[in-house]
Parts: C-alpha cells; sequence; structure tokens
C-alpha cells in the first residue's frame, strides 16, 4: 500500500489530522511531544468513481455518491526539532521511518502559536516560514550522515581493479529506495570527485539533498487556519511550495459528527449539513467552521492527502473488473477495487498488482468503459475500468 508520513515540529497539529483521516483515536495535546511511538493506520485518496458515467451508483463501501476513496496508508510520527539528526528532541530513528515513506506531508502550525520547539507561544508571534525547510535539511544531514557511516566500503572497494565511483553510489543508493535511473540523475547534477577518498561531507551532503528531493516529495498542510492569521496563511500559500491550508480540528469535529449522525458531510467537500442535534454552542463552532471551509474550499485534510497521492506522486486509480459489461468481479461486487498505480504504468502492472499469478499469466486486457481491447504497452488512466485477461483465476 502506499504510504503517506506526516512530519513536522511538535505540537502542529500531526496526530489531530491522523486521528481525522484514520479515525482511530491517538493521543493529541498541547505540547511538544505528545506522540513518542509513531502511529500507523489507514486513510484513503479521494477520486471519482466511475460508476459516476453509468445511471446507477457502484454501492461500494468506499463510493459516497460517485465519491470514491481508496485505501492508503498514513503515518504520525513524533515531533521533528532543528538537530534531531544529531539525536536532538526524540533523535533520529524516525527520521528512518520518514525515508520508508513514499510521501511526506509536512505539517506547519500556520497560526504560529507554538514555537520552533512546539512549545505553545502567543498566537502570531511565531513565524510559521521557519518551519518548512528544517525538515527537509534535518533529512538530508541525517541520509548524509548514512552516507559517511557506509562510506569506508566504497572506500575499500575503490582499491579493487575495474572500480566504478558512479556504480557503487548507485549501489549504496538503491538500498535507500532510489533507483538506479534517480541516482544517475542526481549525479549528472552535481560535482563529485572520482577517488572516494576525496569526497567531503559536502559532497555527502549534495548526494543525500539530491535523491531526498527525487524520492521522497514534499506537501506543506498549513494547518490551524481556523486559528491563524490571514496573512500568515498568505504568506505561506506564496511560497514557490506546494502548501495545503488546513484545519485538522475541524475535520476531526465534521468526521466525528458525521460518525454520531449529526452532520452529513464526506471528507474532501467544501462544506457540510447539520442533519442532527447539536448544542448552541456546537452549532456556533460548526458555523465558524463553515466560514472557514467557504474561504479556503474544504478543511484541507483530504485536499493534502490528495494532493500527495495525485500531484506530487502523480498515481492514477485504475478499477480491475471480470464482468466487463457489468463492472463486477465473480461474485456480483460492482467495481470491487481500486488500485493506486505510478503514472505510465501499464494493464500488465495492473494485472501484477491484482497478483503476481494474474501477471504471470496475462494474455490480454479491454477497455471496459469503451470495451475496446488495449495493448500491452497502452498507459492507464485516472479511473480506467479494465477486464484483465489471463490464464490464471
Ligand atoms: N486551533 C487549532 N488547533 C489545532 C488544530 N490541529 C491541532 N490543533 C491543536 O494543536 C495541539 C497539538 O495537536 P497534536 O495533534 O497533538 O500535534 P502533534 O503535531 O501530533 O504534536 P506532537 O505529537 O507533540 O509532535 C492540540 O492542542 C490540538 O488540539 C487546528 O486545526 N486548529
Ligand atoms: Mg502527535
Amino acid at each position: 500500500m502506499l504510504s503517506i508520513a506526516l512530519a513536522g515540529k511538535p505540537n502542529a497539529g500531526k496526530s489531530t489530522f491522523y486521528t481525522a483521516a484514520t479515525r482511530s483515536e491517538v493521543d493529541i495535546a498541547n505540547y511538544p511531544f505528545t506522540t513518542i511511538d509513531a502511529n500507523r493506520g489507514v486513510t484513503h485518496a479521494r477520486t471519482e468513481c466511475p460508476c459516476l458515467t453509468r445511471e446507477e451508483r457502484c454501492g461500494h463501501e468506499h463510493c459516497h455518491d460517485g465519491k470514491r476513496y481508496v485505501p492508503v496508508e498514513l503515518l504520525d510520527l513524533a515531533g521533528l526539532v532543528p538537530g534531531a539528526h544529531e539525536g536532538r528532541g526524540l533523535g533520529n530513528q524516525f527520521l528512518d521511518e520518514l525515508t520508508n515513506a513514499d510521501v511526506i506531508v509536512n505539517v506547519v502550525d500556520a497560526a504560529g502559536a507554538t514555537n520552533a520547539e512546539g512549545e505553545p507561544v502567543e498566537p502570531g508571534s511565531h513565524d510559521p516560514v521557519e518551519d518548512i525547510d528544517f525538515v527537509e535539511t534535518e533529512m538530508d544531514l541525517w541520509l548524509a550522515g548514512i552516507i559517511a557511516d557506509n562510506w569506508e566500503s566504497v572506500e575499500r572497494q575503490s582499491r579493487s581493479p575495474g572500480f566504478d565511483i558512479e556504480e557503487a553510489v548507485t549501489e549504496m543508493m538503491t538500498g535507500f529506495g532510489a533507483s538506479e535511473h534517480e541516482v544517475a540523475a542526481v549525479l549528472r547534477e552535481v560535482d563529485y570527485p572520482d577517488d572516494p577518498m576525496q569526497w567531503t561531507d559536502e559532497n555527502r551532503e549534495a548526494l543525500a539533498r539530491g535523491v531526498r528531493e527525487r524520492t521522497k516529495p514534499i506537501v506543506v498542510v498549513a494547518n490551524k487556519i481556523d486559528l491563524a492569521p490571514e496573512e500568515n496563511v498568505q504568506r505561506l500559500l506564496d511560497l514557490d511550495k506546494p502548501v495545503i491550508p488546513a484545519t485538522a480540528q475541524g475535520e476531526l469535529a465534521l468526521r466525528r459528527g458525521a460518525d454520531a449522525g449529526v452532520v452529513d458531510y464526506d471528507p474532501g467537500d467544501e462544506t457540510f449539513d447539520i442533519t442532527g442535534d447539536v448544542s448552541d454552542e456546537q452549532r456556533e463552532t460548526l458555523e465558524e467552521l463553515r466560514e472557514t471551509m467557504a474561504e479556503y474550499g474544504g478543511t484541507g485534510v483530504q485536499q493534502g492527502l490528495d494532493y500527495a497521492v495525485y500531484d506530487l506522486l502523480g498515481m492514477v486509480t485504475a478499477f480491475p473488473v471480470q464482468d466487463q459489461s457489468k463492472w463486477t468481479d465473480g461474485t456480483g461486487t460492482v467495481l470491487p477495487d481500486a488500485f493506486l498505480l505510478d503514472s505510465g504504468s501499464t494493464p500488465v502492472d495492473l494485472a501484477y498488482a491484482v497478483h503476481s499469478d494474474i501477471g504471470d499469466g496475462y494474455l490480454h486486457a479491454v477497455n471496459a468503459k469503451t470495451n475496446r481491447e488495449v495493448g500491452e504497452s497502452y498507459e492507464l488512466e485516472e479511473g480506467d475500468v479494465v477486464k484483465i485477461v489471463s490464464t490464471a483465476k
């Protein structure tokens, strides 16, 4: 499953975002380092369900009126402080977890109500722009440190005939989840000595930064917009980076309200209806939230997840079916599964995602929207419904 990690300084609202997005209750509190051990759960990316092109909605448990929710993993990590790569704060073990994720959501306190260490301060008194870059820097320095720890082995290899620095570095970096292609692209961009003995910390940091930039895209979630001065949010939005304004607390209130049957809201909606009995105080809070959502186009939680999955990673959602006219599986469930695949994926990749046997026995595929057979090199598009014909069942 695709994995999204929530990173950022302590007290920014990561666990609130996580609780809202996964609906599993974890500790939330207004002091730094509430979370110590990582929380791991399932949330969803939202897309349009292909059933929208048909007369009837599919009725799948993950389809609400044509809004389709596709499972992805979400990780809630301990807060990160400047110097974490050297062991400050809760240290650096969890930087490992960050680098294992496919994409990172950097949760920032846009209200400026917490300082660099995550301690509560007067709202508006800390500049949230300062909280953005350090997450990248900590990841880079941590990775550079690991490269340095492993450098001796590269130096040793260089004594053998036929040593190739590019090969040696590529082998090391693919161990961290980078592809050969990505490492090659980084090495083309940075200057480095051919002799590993002459590499400096700067060379290793440049390598680490290049690999991290290519393999760990980051979206900033500017959280606490309900509390934030508007100019703070605007300054964050003006940065030359992807920034999604959000109120994790607002999303949590709506999700709890929806679970309790007092509000009608699907994650990612721009607004909601109050459908049950709420106290005057609750109504007032909800009406304030409605105004904030109107200003920013929703609570930003679902939008942040969707941005990570569809914009940063460029994934496509494909729906395999067995019956190309009814769009069902063998038991009659309509649009039973949704798979997130890298852009450029083919029907063969989808077959392997369903099951390796289906992939191995792949014969051909039919686009069930057009009822036309598609070739092996056809690039799947968002929302494709595909019947795979395979020797395996
Ligand atoms: N006003 C407002 N407060 C929020 C929002 N999101 C979270 N908070 C509050 O911010 C404080 C910290 O929230 P947490 O979710 O525990 O933050 P965290 O980033 O997980 O913190 P650590 O685990 O310590 O790293 C709590 O008091 C939350 O209620 C929001 O959108 N608006
Ligand atoms: Mg937390």
